[in-house]
This record gives C-alpha cells, structure tokens and sequence, in this order.
C-alpha cells in the first residue's frame, strides 16, 4: 500500500503544496501597508533615574525599591536606570538612526505634580519633557506619550491609590495639565499601561508595586475605578483639547491569547479571556459596554456561596456605563506570548479562596516544548498573535489597532539571532492579520534599549540597543536587531534574509 506509485504522488504533492504555502511567508520580502508607523518605547520609571532631582517626589517604585530593595532581582533599582533624565539627547540620536517614526514614553506624575496635584507644577520637570518632545519633533519623530505607566505618586497611594473612587478625580486633574502643557505638540495619547497589571498585579498578586495580596477585592475595585478615571480623561480630551489640539487618545491593554488545551476546554479559555482582558475591553469596545457578562455571573455566584452580601465584583452605575462605553479611539494592545488553558476537577481548590484565579476557575500554564527567552512567562508563539488579532477584529468590528508593545528578552548579548528572529516572526503573522483585513495602523517594538524590568531589574534585557550599567555614562550599543529593525523601517519590507554588516557602525541615514 505504501509502495503504491499513485500514493506517493499524492503525497509529494501535499508536500510540495504545504510547503509553497509555508515559503511565501518565510522567504519572500513582505511590504507593509502605506501608512503604518513603526516605532519603539520605553516608560518614565524604567528609564528616567534621577528619582530625586529637580523637585520631584516619591513614586511607589521609588518606595518600594528603597523599602525592600532585595523584592527586586539583585537589589536592583531605578534611581539612575538609563539616566534618560540627563541623556535624553542620546535617546533620540538613537531614534534618529534607527529611523523610528515615533517614540512611544511616559510621563512621571511625580516628576510634573510632586505634590500628586495640580496646585504646584514642577517646572524643571515639565522642562524635561519639552527638551525630549522638541528635540524629536526637530527630526521628525513623533511623540506618543503615555500618561501612567505605573508609577503612582506615593501620596496617593497611601490614600488607597486606585482602590479608592476619588482617582478619577487625582487622575483627570492630571491628565489635564499634561494636555495644557505638552498637547500642542502631543498627538497621540495613551492614559493607562495596561490595567491587568496595574490592578491585578498590583493589588492582586503582589507582583508590582504597590505588592499588595488582595486578589478578589482590590484588584476589582481598581479596575472599575481605572475604567472610569480612564473614561473621564477620555471625554475630558474629547471635549476640552481634541478640538484645538486635533489629537487621537485610548487605553493600552495587555492581551495574550489562551489557546485551549483541546476543543472540550473552549469555554475555560474564553472565561480566562473574559476575566484577564474582556474585562478592559468589553466596557469599552462591545456594543453593551460594562463587565462582561459571564464574569459578572461568576463572581456574584461565589461571592454568594462565600457568604458574601454582595458580588466582590463593583458594579457600574447605567451612567458609568455609558461613560466609558466607547471611550478610546483606538485599541491599543501590548502582546507578547500565549499560554495554555483547561479546566478539570483538578482545580477545585488549587486556587487559594476567595481570589481572582479562584473566580475563574482555570489552570494555565506554558508547554514545555516552546522555545523561550530570558524571561520565564515570555515564550514565543507567532500564531497566538495571529489568533488574538483575528479574535479582536471578529468580537469587537473590526477596531482600529495599535500595537504598543512586542518584544523579547534576552540576557546581555549583542548579537541576538532569538530576538531577530522573534520580531520576524510575530510581523510575519501580523501582516497575514492585516491581509485578512485587521486594522492595525501602528507596531511598537519593545524596548528602545534595556531598561528596569520592574521586578527583574536589570536581568532581562529587552532593548534594540543594550545598555552597560556599569558604565557612568550609560553606555548604549546597537544590538543586531536594531540592526534589522532599521533595514525593516527603511525599506518598509519584512525580509527574513536579511543579514546586517554589524562591523559598521549604526549611523544617521540622511533626512533623519
Ligand atoms: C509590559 O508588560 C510592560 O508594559 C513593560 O513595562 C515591561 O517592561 C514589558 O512588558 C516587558 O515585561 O512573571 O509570570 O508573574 C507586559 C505584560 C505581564 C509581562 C506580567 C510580564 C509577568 C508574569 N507583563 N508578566 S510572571
């Protein structure tokens, strides 16, 4: 049977034809859509130090890393990170020669409002961020400002922080003097980093400042009031700046996709989804807005049997509904990696109770057998983001997308073929995303250059260029995917057989 000719004909063709299919992708260069920005970023705390000059005031990271110093990988902290404080005019050489079309960063709160309120204004701080700005403007490289990335100021943390409702106020009042002073120049706008990690993470898990382990309570209550603060900016823009200022503004939400582990454990991997970012995207990008609905079931019912007089889960007033229903331009998505899903008796009481994971009542994990990086939850898995883009365009019509984050970490290295070829990869699928017909305008790679990984401190190294902390001036160097993130910029073109010459330097193209 084996042996049969006319078999084996059939199966050379098959081959031949899966093969064809996998070429097209692999081996012939690719454009990107007119129009589409490629850029990098960084945030305020991973790359600022100067965590006490000039007038600025504690952030809980500043807290946190001097509190306990050793929560953080090798005592490592921020107080100098990249010295972008006092280097910021080698960060943009560096865009210039990478030839970036924007530069995505963040604004310290603390920097601007050492008090956390708009009755004194930092101007030594407010004079750093207009030397960054017009020092990119002069090249043409555009500003897209984050307005949190994390670091609250530490006043207002020891006033709940985004547990308590009255941050929609702390935020706006904010917001509104970042827009008054940087939004004639600013046209693109970003309120939150990712709400998953502010609250979960944060409040949750205590595996980001403020390190709090109130996980079913703090964490839920953050996120309502995230999503109201982050609505109330959002009209505030809409009504006060976007008519003079003309700019565009939205939440960035971390997604990753939860592939299930066979087709019977679907709906644990759409609850998963639900609770881990639905819980962002629904208020804002469905047609009925709030919570989605199967987590607003989930909780009230465990809450119920937990004895609770009412679901831990806030509710949103019909008001607050409407408010944040809508409230972003566009969605903006940081994406790295996929994790696996299931749901079986085995996770009947694997999760401490009450909790978050314990609402959901999943297990997720990584496969074994995916390829890694430095960092232990990061593996990397193109066709998770090729399902997560298809997903978005299907459950939300098709919204305009912003990815503002993707990338790899490696450990000090300069010649990084996983980072190269990780980035490869995930644009790969991201342009099949685009000829299926998603919208994505913008692609952020992550990081400009190696910064403070948060718990990791200097460990994990994310950058296009690495950074030497052990040298006063901070010294960057252009790794190899800086190398082939410019060729991709200049030439508009993913090609997978590109190869840089790394013995010359990276230098300023003409015209940048
Ligand atoms: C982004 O978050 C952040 O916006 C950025 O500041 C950061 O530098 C970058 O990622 C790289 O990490 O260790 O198992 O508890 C991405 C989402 C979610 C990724 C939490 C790391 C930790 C998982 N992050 N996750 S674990």
């Amino acid at each position: 049977m084996l042996g049969s000719p006319q078999l084996l004909f059939y199966v050379a063709c098959f081959v031949l034809a899966e093969s064809k299919v996998a070429n097209v992708n692999r081996h012939e260069a690719r454009k990107f859509p007119d129009g589409m920005l490629l850029g990098a970023a960084t945030a305020s705390y991973q790359v600022e130090g100067a965590w006490d000059e000039d007038g600025k005031s504690e952030n809980i990271w500043d807290t946190l890393t001097h509190r306990e110093p050793c929560v953080i990988a090798e005592c490592h902290n921020g107080d100098v990170a990249d010295n972008s404080y006092h280097l910021y005019k080698r960060d943009v050489e560096m865009m210039r020669e990478l030839g970036l079309d924007f530069y995505r960063f963040s604004l310290s709160w603390s920097r601007i409002l050492p008090t956390s309120f708009p009755d004194k204004i930092n101007e030594k701080g407010v004079e750093y961020y207009n030397n960054l700005i017009d020092e990119m403007l002069k090249y043409n490289i555009q500003p897209m400002v984050t307005l949190y990335h994390w670091d609250l100021p530490q006043k207002l943390q020891d006033m709940g922080g985004w547990a308590n409702p009255h941050i929609v106020d702390w935020f706006t009042d904010y917001s509104r003097v970042a827009f008054e002073l940087f939004g004639d120049r600013v046209k693109y706008w970003f309120t939150i980093n990712e709400p998953r990690e502010v609250c979960y993470q944060g409040y949750g898990s205590a595996s980001m400042a403020p390190l709090f382990t109130m996980s079913g309570y703090a964490d839920y209550i953050c996120s309502k009031n995230l999503l109201v603060a982050h609505a109330k900016v959002y009209h505030m823009y809409n009504n006060e700046f976007r008519p003079t200022q003309g700019g565009t503004i939205g939440i960035v939400v971390s997604m990753k996709w939860y592939e299930p582990v066979s087709e019977e454990h679907a709906e644990a991997a759409e609850d998963l989804t639900q609770f881990e970012w639905g819980i962002y995207a629904n208020p804002i990008f469905s047609k009925t807005g709030d919570f989605p609905q199967v987590m607003k079931e989930k909780v009230a019912a465990k809450s119920k049997a937990q004895g609770f007089p009412r679901s831990r889960l806030p509710e949103f007033t019909p008001e607050e509904i409407e408010l944040v229903k809508g409230s972003s331009d566009f969605l903006a998505i940081n994406h790295y990696t996929t994790n696996m899903v299931y749901r079986n008796e085995s996770v009947f009481g694997y999760h401490a109770s009450p909790s978050y994971y314990d609402d959901i009542d999943v297990i997720l994990y990584t496969d074994s057998s995916w390829e890694g990086s430095a960092s232990p939850w990061l593996k990397v898995i193109p066709w998770g983001f090729y399902k997560l883009l298809t997903k978005i365009r299907e459950d939300y019509d098709n919204p305009t997308i912003f990815i503002t984050e993707n990338g790899f970490s490696t450990r000090q290295v300069l010649v990084d073929d996983d980072r190269v070829s990780y980035y490869r990869q995930y644009l790969d699928v991201m342009l099949d995303a685009i000829e299926d017909g998603s919208d994505i305008r913008v692609y952020t790679a992550w990081s400009l250059m190696d910064n403070f990984e948060w718990l990791q401190g200097y460990t994990q190294r994310f950058g296009l260029y690495e950074v030497d902390y052990e040298s006063p001036d901070r010294t960057r160097t252009p790794r190899k995917a800086a190398y082939v993130y410019k060729e991709i910029i200049r030439s508009r073109t993913l090609d997978f057989h590109y190869e840089p010459d790394m013995t010359l330097p990276l230098t300023i193209d003409e015209g940048h």
